[in-house]
C-alpha cells in the first residue's frame, strides 16, 4: 500500500479566502470592497446574490477551526481582507479589523493548524477603485505597500508562510477587460496591461514587506493561476507545442516575476499597447521569492501544428466537466502546468495553491452527502501529482479548495466547492463523504 504515497513533510491543507466566507462585509468598520459594490448591481451575480453573510465566518471561526482540526487538517490557506484592515484602502488602521485576525489566527493555531496567508484575494477596497481607478494606477500598488507592511507587522510572529497576491489574471483581465468580475469593466487593452503592471508592483511590495518584518523563517511567494497546456499526445511535438503556448499565455506574469523583464515577444505583440514601466520596476517586481503557487482546475489540449506552431483543441461537447462548466476534468495539468513552470522559470518549490471541484451538490439526506463525483474528480487530479513527483516536479504541497461551501464570485451561492456542505440559512456545516477521504489522505500522506 505505498504505491501511492508523498515525500515526506508534504503539506496537505484547505484552502478558502476571506471575500468568500466570512461575510460581516460592513461589521467592525470594515469598509466596502469593489465584490460588495459589484453584487450590489443588476445582473452582475447570480440570483443577486452578496457577500453580507455568506457562511458567517466572522463569528463561527471557532467552531469551523474546531471541525477543521477534527478532519485532521494540519495547513490552512486563508486570506485577510484589505478593507477591513484599511477601510479606505489607505490612511488609518482599522484596530478592530487588525484585531479580529488576531483572535482569527491564535485560534488556528489553539487548534493546531498552521496559518498560510494570502495578502489579496480580490476584496479591493471600493476607495481605492472610486480614487485612483484601482489596479489601473501605480498609487494602488503603493498603497497595497503600507496594508501589507501592516499585516506583516501585526501577524508575522505568529505567521511564517505568506502569498502576496492570488491569480492576477481574474482581478486584472477579468476585472478591466472582459467585466465578468468586479469591477466589472471592459477597457482596453493598453489599461489591461497596465493592470497587470500595478498587480506585479504589489506583489513586489509583499514580498518587500515580509523580508523587512516577516521575521525569522518567513517565506513568501506568488500564487498564480497560469493557464495551462496539455500535449495532446505526450511526444517531443507536441510537449514542445504546449510549452511554447505556456511561454506565451503566462508572459506577463511569470517572465517578469522570475526574469525581471517583459518578453521581447510580448512587447512587440503588444506595441502601443505594452505598460508603462518605471525606472526600478522590474528590479522590484523580480524579487526573489521563496516558492510559487499554483491554482490548478483545467488545461486545454494542444498539438504541434504547421511547422510546429501550438494549435489549441477545441472540446468537443460531451466532453466532462464539473458543473461549473469550465472545469473540465483534465487531471493532466496538475502534471503539465506545475513541470513548465519549473522547467522554463526554474521554480525549486510549487504548492498547488487550490485545486477542486464545484457542482451542484444536494442539501444532506439523513446526515450524508455522497459526493463520490467530487472525489473521483480530485483523485484523478492527486494521481497526477503523483505521477509529476515521481518525473522530479517540485511539488511541496497541496490545498483542496475548499473547506465549505461558499460565495462563488459571479456564480453566488449556486455553485459549491466545499468538502464540507454549507446550509446557508441556518449555517450548519455537514462534512461530505470528499471531506472523509481526504482526511485520511492527509492522515497516510498517500491517495486512497
Ligand atoms: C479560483 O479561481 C479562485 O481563486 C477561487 O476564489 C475560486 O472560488 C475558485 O477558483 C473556484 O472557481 O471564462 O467561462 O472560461 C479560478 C478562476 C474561474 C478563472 C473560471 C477563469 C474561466 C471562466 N477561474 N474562469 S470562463
Amino acid at each position: 500500500m505505498k504505491s501511492l504515497s508523498f515525500p515526506k513533510n508534504f503539506v496537505w491543507g484547505f484552502a478558502a479566502a476571506a471575500p468568500q466566507i466570512e461575510g460581516a462585509a460592513f461589521t467592525d468598520g470594515k469598509g466596502p470592497s469593489v465584490w460588495d459594490t459589484f453584487a450590489r448591481q443588476r445582473g452582475r451575480v447570480k440570483n443577486g446574490d452578496t457577500l453580507d453573510v455568506s457562511c458567517d465566518h466572522y463569528h463561527l471561526f471557532k467552531k469551523d477551526f474546531a471541525l477543521m482540526a477534527q478532519l485532521g487538517a494540519k495547513h490552512y490557506r486563508l486570506s485577510i481582507a484589505w478593507p477591513r484592515i484599511f477601510p479606505a484602502g489607505r490612511g488609518a488602521v482599522n484596530s478592530k479589523g487588525v484585531n479580529f485576525y488576531n483572535r482569527l489566527i491564535d485560534s488556528m493555531l489553539e487548534c493546531g493548524i498552521t496559518p498560510w496567508v494570502t495578502m489579496f484575494h480580490w476584496d479591493l477596497p471600493q476607495a481605492l477603485e472610486d480614487d485612483f481607478g484601482g489596479w489601473r494606477d501605480r498609487r494602488t500598488a503603493e498603497a497595497f505597500a503600507q496594508y501589507a507592511d501592516t499585516i506583516v507587522q501585526s501577524y508575522g510572529d505568529r505567521v511564517k508562510n505568506w502569498i502576496t497576491l492570488n491569480e492576477i489574471l481574474c482581478f486584472t483581465r477579468l476585472g478591466y477587460g472582459n467585466g465578468q468580475k468586479a469591477p466589472g469593466l471592459k477597457l482596453s487593452e493598453k489599461i489591461v496591461n497596465q493592470t497587470y503592471h500595478t498587480a506585479l508592483l504589489a506583489h513586489g511590495h509583499g514580498v518587500r514587506a515580509v523580508r523587512e518584518y516577516g521575521g525569522k523563517g518567513a517565506r513568501v511567494g506568488l500564487t498564480d493561476n497560469s493557464e495551462i497546456f496539455i500535449p495532446v499526445s505526450e511526444t517531443k511535438h507536441d510537449i514542445e507545442a504546449a510549452r511554447q503556448a505556456f511561454i506565451t499565455s503566462n508572459t506577463r506574469v511569470l517572465e517578469p516575476i522570475f526574469r525581471g523583464r517583459y518578453h521581447p515577444d510580448f512587447l512587440k505583440a503588444a506595441g502601443k499597447d505594452a505598460p508603462k514601466v518605471m525606472p526600478g520596476d522590474l528590479k522590484h517586481i523580480s524579487r526573489p521569492t521563496d516558492f510559487l503557487g499554483m491554482n490548478v482546475y483545467f488545461g486545454n489540449f494542444v498539438r504541434a501544428g504547421r511547422r510546429g506552431k501550438p494549435e489549441t483543441l477545441s472540446f468537443p461537447p460531451s466532453f466532462p466537466s464539473a458543473d461549473a462548466s469550465w472545469l473540465r476534468h483534465t487531471p493532466q495539468a496538475i502534471y503539465w502546468g506545475p513541470r513548465f513552470a519549473a522547467e522554463i522559470y526554474g521554480v525549486k518549490g510549487i504548492y498547488i495553491t487550490e485545486n477542486g471541484a464545484g457542482y451542484k451538490d444536494y442539501p444532506p439526506v439523513k446526515g450524508e452527502i455522497l459526493d463520490l463525483h467530487r472525489r473521483d474528480y480530485i483523485r484523478n487530479y492527486l494521481k497526477e501529482m503523483h505521477r509529476g513527483i515521481g518525473d522530479g516536479v517540485p511539488f511541496k504541497g497541496y490545498f483542496l479548495w475548499s473547506f465549505m461551501d461558499n460565495f462563488e464570485w459571479e456564480d453566488g451561492y449556486d455553485m459549491r466547492f466545499g468538502v464540507v456542505y454549507c446550509d446557508f440559512k441556518t449555517q450548519k456545516r455537514t462534512p461530505k463523504l470528499s471531506a472523509r477521504w481526504f482526511t485520511r489522505i492527509m492522515a497516510e500522506n498517500r491517495i486512497v
